[in-house]
């Protein structure tokens, strides 16, 4: 069974003003489309038919780089796209604050580390809020397409919050200020989804 695009829970207008339409049209449409369509092409036939994505790029070899980029991209910004909402933006609440807090000393100091993650990952890739079991959380950066799932990629555990600082996320309405587009983001994160997300996988 082949990866479809996961359909929005939301309008591509639904993030304006932080994130435009015309982004999120070309973003989804366009750019999550190729991954998801080249993931297809690079599994079929192959062992990795049929398995999940999960399961795809935990036991993933690098040296695939067909399956690396393209299962990542596919991956990453189906999470990408669910941990935004119209009505998100301020703090999370509950367990996940709490290991905000212990992690980071606060809440400001956490959005701080991200955003520095986010802002000084050297061209294209992702800035992460990962999950290790026992509930501990840390921030990572990870290049191009590669996810924290990956074996080796040097930033463990599960992701729970991620931010792609690819220049076709934010280039349109922000050009260069990627530290703009990272601020604005914070206006649109889906918290009661991360929070979800922290809680299955701590
Ligand atoms: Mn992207």
């Amino acid at each position: 069974m082949a990866f479809e695009l996961p359909k929005l829970a939301y309008a591509y207008d639904a993030l304006e003003p932080h994130i435009d339409a015309k982004t999120m049209e070309i973003h989804h449409g366009k750019h999550h489309a190729g991954y998801t369509t080249k993931l297809n092409g690079a599994i079929a036939g192959t062992d990795l038919e049929g398995k999940t994505i999960e399961n795809i790029l935990t036991n993933l070899d690098l040296e695939n780089k067909g399956v690396r980029n393209n299962g990542g991209g596919f991956y990453n910004h189906r999470l990408f796209w669910s941990v935004m909402a119209a009505n998100g933006g301020g703090k999370p609440e509950g367990d996940l604050a709490k290991a905000i807090d212990e992690a980071f000393g606060s809440f400001e100091a956490f959005k701080d580390a991200f955003k520095n993650a986010a802002a000084t990952q050297f061209g294209s890739g992702w800035a992460w809020l990962c999950v290790h079991k026992g509930g501990k959380v840390d921030v990572c950066a990870t290049a191009n397409q590669d996810n924290p799932l990956m074996p080796g990629i040097g930033c463990g555990g599960f992701p729970i919050l991620g931010v792609d600082v690819w220049e076709h996320a934010y280039y349109l309405n922000y050009q260069n200020r990627r530290p703009d587009y990272l601020e604005a983001f914070f206006n649109v994160i889906n918290w009661s989804e991360v929070s979800a997300l922290y809680a299955q996988n701590k």
